[in-house]
């Protein structure tokens, strides 16, 4: 989908509920993204700029946009922030040395004014890797609990098989059901 059309169907579409995936590069985001528009696994190359795409589930319209999350890209995260009613953080759960950055990233955006009703989806991925940290690993680490202001939830996953994406996908559709 073109992004103009994309901007077009968020300004007249009122059903369409805006998601942004965001995280480090190389977590999974354009391979999670593709894998819940089409079942199938897509060639990626890193982001530049972002992607958007409509995915419906249950009658639920979301408009997911996967930003590009190399460092210099990063600041421009929060231009994307108003109207999100849901973030997707994905976190690559082999990647140990860079759980701190995200850990930071994740704060900072939770304190963003812009973000103060979004929801958030946090996405263990690539959990079909040996080594790879587990969930309660993640939460731990991120002190998710500590999270009190935003609604959270954590499902582990594997964006190369899909295994995990649906039932994200259900949470979000459920909190979609519950406003
Ligand atoms: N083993 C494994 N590799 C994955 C998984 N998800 C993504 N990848 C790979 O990780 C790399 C980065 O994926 P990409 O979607 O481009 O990451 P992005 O920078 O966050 O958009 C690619 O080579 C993907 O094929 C996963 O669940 N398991
Ligand atoms: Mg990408």
């Amino acid at each position: 989908m073109g992004q103009l059309f994309a901007k077009l169907l968020s300004v007249f579409g009122s059903r369409e509920h805006k998601v942004i995936i965001i995280g480090l590069d190389n977590a999974g985001k354009t391979t999670i993204l593709y894998q819940f528009l089409m079942n199938e696994v897509v060639h990626t190359s890193p982001t530049i700029g972002s992607n958007v795409e409509e995915i419906v589930m249950r009658k639920t319209h979301f408009l997911m946009w996967d930003i590009g999350g190399q460092e210099t890209l990063r600041s421009t995260w929060n231009t994307y922030y108003s109207n999100t009613e849901f973030v997707i953080l994905v976190i690559d759960s082999t990647d140990r040395e860079r759980l701190t950055m995200t850990k930071e990233e994740l704060y900072k955006m939770l304190a963003h004014e812009d973000l103060r009703n979004a929801a958030v989806l946090i996405f263990a991925n690539k959990q079909d890797i040996k080594n790879s940290m587990s969930t309660s690993e993640i939460s731990k680490f991120l002190t998710l609990s500590s999270i009190k202001d935003h609604p959270w939830h954590i499902q582990g996953c594997c964006a190369l098989t899909g295994e995990g994406l649906p039932a994200g996908l259900e949470w979000m559709v459920s909190r979609v059901a519950s406003k």
